[in-house]
């Protein structure tokens, strides 16, 4: 039996999926079993909000919500659910994502949506993982040795320019 999804990764679009995939990326690097799927705020409005309203008692912790443009689904889902929401604003054809962006990080206050830069979607996973190793040692220690590989990598790749 497949393990019980902890992480929510939900799209206004199909199309969103080329970036939003990053995010699945990032949870599969440290083994957390997540469940992704289409709800569009504006052309399946009722199935987004009960897909909000029941995440938490299906047992997911977390949710990671992306769209583009006139980007309203992280803000909907944060309005219904007690879950962290992480905003990913995708960017589309026009005005570079500065639409998506700003229609997902100017929440009123009292309802937070985390939102991550423009097509961050690998951080959103990684934002994701860091919020369940809070309560979780074990997974604490794996971003602990995430981190220090990164740590690694740069320096290697700083040594271009030291020479
Ligand atoms: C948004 O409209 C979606 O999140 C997507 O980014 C955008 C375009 O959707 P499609 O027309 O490609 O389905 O709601």
């Amino acid at each position: 039996m497949a393990d019980q999804p902890r992480v929510g990764i939900v799209m206004g679009s199909d199309s969103d999926w080329p970036v939003m995939k990053l995010a699945a990326e990032a949870l599969g690097e440290f083994d957390i079993a997540y469940e992704a799927d289409v709800k569009s705020a504006h052309r399946m409005p009722e199935e987004m909000l009960a897909y909000g309203r029941e995440a938490a008692e299906r047992g997911l912790s977390v949710i990671i919500a992306g769209a583009g443009g006139a980007a309203h689904l992280p803000g909907m889902l944060a309005a219904v659910t007690p879950l962290p929401v992480i905003g990913v604003p995708v960017p589309l054809k026009y005005l570079d994502g500065m639409d998506s962006l700003l229609s997902i990080v100017q929440m009123p206050a009292g309802v937070p949506v985390a939102t991550v830069a423009v097509g961050g979607a690998r951080n959103a996973g990684l934002l994701a993982v860091r919020i369940l190793a809070a309560t979780d040692p074990a997974l604490q220690d794996r971003m602990r040795t995430f981190q220090a590989e990164l740590r690694e990598s740069a320096y290697e790749k700083g040594k271009v320019v030291r020479g």
